[in-house]
């Protein structure tokens, strides 16, 4: 065991900063003192360092290793300790294989997931580096699972993502200015714990509260009552999952019968109304799109609707629309009918006004940017041009060869022979866990770089153990917070463990580019370097400035903020003649030509209604909404004492109504089976009001915990939603993941109760 210590460190992750302690068996835990509301996500840190889930040294799978007797990976396959020298010189020669016999496009380096928050040890942007600097590039992925819809379909509309997510209506305007939110998939407070490369200010509750007192009224229009949070004084409306469109359209229809909405807005500001009104009337299809059919379909009564729709005119309005909503089929189509809704009422571009997607979703929403650069690595150039929508990694490892559309473009799948990744978890983040099994046995090689025991370290042939972000030196920054931190490693690496720059600048070495990948720097050099760009930004704006062994003994640094301007939409407003939106009519397009000649009936012209091809049916009568964890973020430290501390019996909890659990005679605590024709998982039953009748919740981030044997749909004893979610694009003009949402059946769960081994180290031979 390491010494106890006597410091603090400073320290960052991406649910906020802290400074840590190691006491010589936990680590202590101090939130940042200028933060008014920490994340107790912190918490898992304490018990995390030398978990036994941690991985103490280089392993190889042993089958992987005698590959004449090549057979099906399982998670219940033996692994070979291996000495770092050895390791390496073995993955360098698998490497050059590879790419003499098969080229770049042979490997799969897309490597999505979070990492953690340092900018230098960002393990994403060092295997990027590493691949293309050393291998002559990769097939990479684009968009996230984050925004996979949203991310193609808002350039259409409005011109851009980011700019409408992150640089637009800012919480001080929502304090200051706005008299009614409507947040489609609400805006939980656990959800903006989280911003990716840290946080100094958790200031979304307060900003609510401010509003609340002042007389704003929030909609919380979500499944779950907590979407929204106490201190915004919510008025929950629940909606049936999946029918947020058929609203937004109900609410455009009495805008516009009514003549409630902004003739002069649409008429100045956007394109293609004419074409829409049509389909919101009802003229070509007989359906008028109003509340008594919304009704039908949303569960929401007609006359809550006509009233809601009616308010919305009346003073300052904000819609949001939540990442979820398009995480699911057709998942483009919310999204857009938001901004259409919100530019019917004619306020988009005013402050608190208007329409910013995924508002409240992450802590880097609502905020100012920084006036200054943060650190941010190098990737270098990818030699290799191919590439995947992310959330297509099955498909592709499945399908080689096989074309596919996307945003107006025919594609074909690349034929991947080596998989390479680090610092994520694709049996967290992908879905339909069977069938990614199947695909992740059909390339030769996979390799992963990891700090735990995950599945997908369970999966891999070679494992390199890499030290989690407390046992190294580190710059935490997010281009939405005003600090810089310096992250100062509070103890030593753990058994083996190796900083993935340093694997990667060992590996350099053995295939000759070391020079390319390190520039002859070592870590502390890096940061200093990555530092210099803040510095020098500093000091041209006249801030405080210090050097990097200044700022690093300080421990900290303000960063001073851009102004609270609206963003583009805002100088879209002022001035539509010179300030352009980025789109082809240069206006907000509610109907998209360019969308029109993609030809795709599962993305029209315009937002439509358009209901999932796997609607809640006898066999599978429940909706499961698979969210983000309150407790941890996504799959990291699943195993910490936090993420521990609100499991039962070790089981992740599954929350339903009490309509839904006397029905099927399941008490409070009761384990149960959750079940489609794609899997099945156990869980701990939580029975609640905060869920809407035939809904069910389980949040992901449960470690995948299949029960031994070669079932093909081995059920996951521990919990993790991903055994049952649909491994579907979200359409083919963005292809995101559809992950969100699925339907299942829930019963109590009467077999003998297998052990959990999600956190156990695979066998040793
Ligand atoms: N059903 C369903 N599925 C979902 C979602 C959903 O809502 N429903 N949400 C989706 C979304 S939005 C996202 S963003 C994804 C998230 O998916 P991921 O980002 O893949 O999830 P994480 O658990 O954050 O995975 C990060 C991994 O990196 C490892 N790691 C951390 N630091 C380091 C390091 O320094 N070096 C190395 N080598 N490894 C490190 C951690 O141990 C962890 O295993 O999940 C998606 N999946
Ligand atoms: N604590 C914590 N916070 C996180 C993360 C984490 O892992 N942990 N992950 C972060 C990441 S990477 C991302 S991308 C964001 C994701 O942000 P989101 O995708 O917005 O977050 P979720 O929690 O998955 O979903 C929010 C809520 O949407 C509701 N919802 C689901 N389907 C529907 C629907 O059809 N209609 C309506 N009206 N509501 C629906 C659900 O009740 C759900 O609780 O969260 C971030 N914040
Ligand atoms: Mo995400």
């Amino acid at each position: 065991m390491d010494q106890a210590r006597e410091d603090w460190s400073p320290h960052s992750a991406h649910w906020g900063a802290f400074s840590a302690r190691w006491n010589g068996a936990t680590l202590d835990i101090r939130p940042y003192e200028e933060d008014p509301a920490p994340s107790s996500i912190l918490q898992n840190f304490t018990t995390a360092m030398r978990h036994k889930a941690r991985i103490l040294r280089p392993m190889v799978r042993k089958a992987w290793l005698d590959r004449s007797a090549r057979s099906e990976r399982t998670f219940d396959q033996k692994f070979v300790a291996c000495p770092w020298d050895e390791v390496l010189d073995l993955l360098a020669n698998e490497l050059s294989r590879i790419r003499t016999e098969y080229g770049a496009a042979a490997v799969y380096g897309g490597s999505y997931g979070w990492s953690s928050a340092g900018r230098f040890h960002h393990a994403q942007s060092q295997v990027h580096r590493f691949l293309n600097m050393a291998f002559g590039g990769y097939v990479r992925s684009v968009n996230s699972y984050s925004a996979g819809a949203s991310a193609v379909i808002l350039p259409h509309v409005l011109g851009g993502y980011e700019d409408v997510s992150r640089r637009n209506v800012t919480w001080d305007q929502v304090a200051e200015h706005t008299d009614t939110v409507l947040a489609f998939g609400g805006m939980a407070l656990k959800n903006s714990d989280v911003a990716s490369g840290g946080i100094s200010r958790h200031i979304e509750r307060d900003a609510m509260q401010k509003a609340a007192r002042r007389g704003a009224v929030f909609y919380g229009i979500a499944p779950l009552r907590d979407d929204l949070p106490e201190e915004a004084g919510a008025r929950w409306l629940p909606i049936r999952v999946g029918t947020d469109v058929a609203l937004m359209l109900a609410l455009a229809h009495t805008l516009l019968v009514e003549n409630l909405w902004d003739s002069a807005f649409v008429a100045r500001y956007c394109t293609g109304f004419d074409i829409f009104e049509r389909y919101l009337l009802g003229r070509d299809d007989n359906t008028p799109k109003d509340a008594a059919w919304a009704a039908g379909i949303t569960g929401i009564p007609a006359a809550t609707i006509v009233d809601l729709a009616r308010r919305l005119p009346r003073g300052r309005t904000l819609i949001t629309v939540s990442h979820s909503l398009q995480r699911a089929q057709y998942g483009e189509q919310p999204v857009w009918m938001g901004a259409v809704l919100a530019a019917m009422l004619g306020q988009i571009g005013l402050p608190g006004g208007g329409y910013n997607y995924a508002l409240g979703a992450l802590g880097h929403t609502g905020r100012r940017f920084n006036a200054v650069p943060i650190p941010t690595l190098s990737q270098g150039k990818n030699g290799t041009s191919e590439f995947i929508p992310v959330a297509r990694v099955a498909d592709m490892l499945l399908n080689p060869g096989e074309s596919f559309e996307y945003n107006g473009r025919s594609m074909r799948y690349p034929d991947i022979k080596l998989v390479y990744w680090a610092g994520g978890n694709p049996f967290h983040h992908h879905q339909d866990i069977n069938r990614l099994r199947r695909a992740f046995n059909v390339p030769q090689t996979i390799v992963v770089h990891e700090s735990a025991w995950t599945p997908m370290a369970k999966f891999a042939d070679i494992v390199l153990p890499a030290t989690m972000t407390l046992e190294r030196d580190d710059i935490g920054a997010a281009g939405t917070d005003p600090r810089l931190i310096a992250m100062r490693r509070a103890m030593d690496p753990v058994g083996e463990a190796r900083d993935d720059f340093d694997i990667f600048a060992a590996l350099s070495r053995r295939l000759g580019v070391e020079q390319a990948f390190t520039e002859g720097r070592d870590t502390r050099q890096w940061l200093a370097h990555l530092y210099e760009p803040t510095r020098k930004a500093l000091a041209e704006a006249g801030c405080d400035a210090p050097d990097f062994e200044e700022f690093w003994e300080r421990g900290e640094l303000a960063l001073p903020s851009a102004p609270d301007d609206g963003g583009f939409l805002r100088a879209f407003r002022n001035d539509p003649l010179n300030n352009k939106l980025p789109t082809p009519s240069g206006k907000i397009e509610i109907y998209s030509k360019a969308i029109a000649g993609f030809g795709y009936d599962d993305c029209p012209p315009h937002p439509a209604w358009l209901p999932s091809t796997e609607p809640p049916d006898a066999r599978r009568p429940l909706m499961l909404i698979a969210n983000q964890p309150a407790t941890r973020l996504h799959s990291q430290l699943d195993f910490g004492a936090y993420s521990q501390s609100k499991k039962i019996a070790g089981r992740e909890p599954v929350r339903l109504n009490p309509v839904d659990a006397a029905r099927r005679g399941i008490a409070d605590g009761d384990i149960v089976r959750l079940f489609n024709d794609r899997g099945a998982c156990l869980a701990a039953a939580a029975i609640t009001d905060d869920v809407m009748p035939g809904v069910v919740q389980l949040s992901t981030g449960a470690w995948y915990d299949p029960e031994p044997g070669a079932a093909e749909h081995p059920l996951c004893v521990h919990g993790n939603p991903n055994v049952l979610t649909r491994d579907i694009g979200t359409s083919r003009i963005a292809q995101g993941c559809c992950g969100q949402v699925t339907v299942v059946e829930c019963e109590k769960y009467t077999g003998a109760l297998p052990a959990i081994h999600a956190f156990d180290p695979p066998e040793q031979d």
